[in-house]
């Protein structure tokens, strides 16, 4: 299992799972600062030039979200992921993909102000990722 990384980026996430699930893997640094991503040999893993990329058994992975619910799938038995079976996988799906598809478009939106189109755009706006959260926290934890 081998982790393409580099300190403070999106890749952390990633990381941090595999110290949590205290699993064996190696970590390839791609300097992302000096332009490595776009290498020949990063394109390979990542045709999107973009950190985390995960490859386990000759299969290249990336996009956070999936990297991380491909860890938890593969190892189930350190429980931080949810059984196909359990009624939580749905919940735990919807905010696996929530952040890459949601919070951090709405929070590019917010910060770049860019014109926001609500109906359209997949992610509504800020506003609305807002209160989604909030709305899961009144829930529970
Ligand atoms: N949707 C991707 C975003 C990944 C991403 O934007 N990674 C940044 C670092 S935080 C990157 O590798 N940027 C290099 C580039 O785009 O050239 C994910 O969640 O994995």
């Amino acid at each position: 299992m081998k982790l393409y990384y580099w300190p403070k980026t999106r890749a952390f996430r990633a990381l941090w799972m595999l110290e949590e699930m205290r699993v064996p893997y190696d970590l390839e640094f791609v300097n992302i600062r000096a332009g490595a991503q776009n290498e020949t040999a990063f394109n390979r893993v990542n045709p999107m030039c973009k950190l985390p990329a995960l490859e386990d058994r000759g299969a290249c992975i990336a996009e956070s979200g999936a990297v991380l619910l491909y860890l938890a799938d593969r190892y189930p038995e350190t429980q931080l992921g949810v059984a196909l079976d359990d009624p939580a996988r749905g919940r735990f799906l919807q905010w696996m993909f929530f952040t890459g598809s949601c919070l951090e478009p709405a929070m590019a939106e917010r910060i770049t102000g860019a014109q926001s189109n609500t109906v359209s755009f997949g992610w509504g706006d800020l506003g609305r990722v807002e209160h989604a959260i909030e709305s899961a926290l009144e829930e529970g934890p």
